[in-house]
């Protein structure tokens, strides 16, 4: 009875539970179920968001109600990026390098930018020049990986890109945009909730800076 007792006076504390500085005098059996059943819960590796007890005396709990955290907050309990989050934890400027200029569909630059056609990633080409999928050849390179591990991550879901190469002067002077380097990137169908998992994707992928830029897109961008 001592054993048991203190295997669930300890899995209580594992919880955060007050029972477990006030342990009633309950059943050989139900102590070890009850134990048991927190091993349990605990091996599943979810949150729990509630661990409520109800007792019929001092000696018999009438019942016991664990709340498991959804698979969401398992997402979160990842290593999504956070909201803002960059990786690495630099300057763009650090880790991709500065923009030598703007490139122009006339400079002989441009030549060297490729268009992806990549049937796996969906452009979202809102300009309708097929911009959004001109980039380098590194920055392409690394958005079919990711669009690998995407479709792996979720079925039925593919990675969308919203600008890569812009020539509309759509973003802040020195852009990486502008050399064909960086890209705005969602899933498609577009979920707020799968950013985080997608930008640590993205790291994985071999993307050199990773930044979960605000709640609708993650920036992504790559050295020369
Ligand atoms: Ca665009
Ligand atoms: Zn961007």
């Amino acid at each position: 009875m001592a054993d048991y007792r203190a295997r669930l006076t300890r899995a209580l504390s594992e919880f955060g539970d007050p029972l477990a500085a006030a342990m009633p005098r309950i059943g050989n059996i139900q102590v070890r179920s009850f134990a048991d059943a927190l091993a349990a819960i605990k091996g599943s590796g979810l949150p729990v968001t509630r661990l409520q007890m109800r007792y019929d005396s001092s000696t018999t709990i009438s019942s016991m109600t664990v709340d498991l955290a959804s698979e969401d907050f398992e997402a979160l309990a990842s290593d999504d990026l956070a909201l803002y989050q960059k990786v690495p934890n630099q300057s763009e400027g650090t880790v991709s390098g500065a923009i030598a200029g703007r490139i122009k569909r006339t400079d002989p630059e441009f030549n060297d930018l490729v268009s992806n056609i990549n049937t796996k990633i969906i452009f979202k080409d809102e300009e309708g020049t097929g911009a959004d999928r001109m980039m380098s050849g590194r920055l392409k390179t690394g958005l079919d990986a990711l669009a690998e591990s995407v479709s792996s991550q979720w079925a039925g879901v593919k990675l969308r890109v919203t600008e890569a190469w812009d020539e509309d002067n759509e973003h802040s002077g020195e852009s990486l945009h502008y050399e064909g380097r960086a890209a705005d990137i969602t899933t498609y169908p577009v979920d707020g909730a799968k950013l985080g998992r997608l930008g640590r994707l993205a790291v994985e992928a071999g993307l050199d800076w990773v930044y979960f830029e605000d709640s609708a897109h993650i920036h992504v961008s790559v050295t020369k």
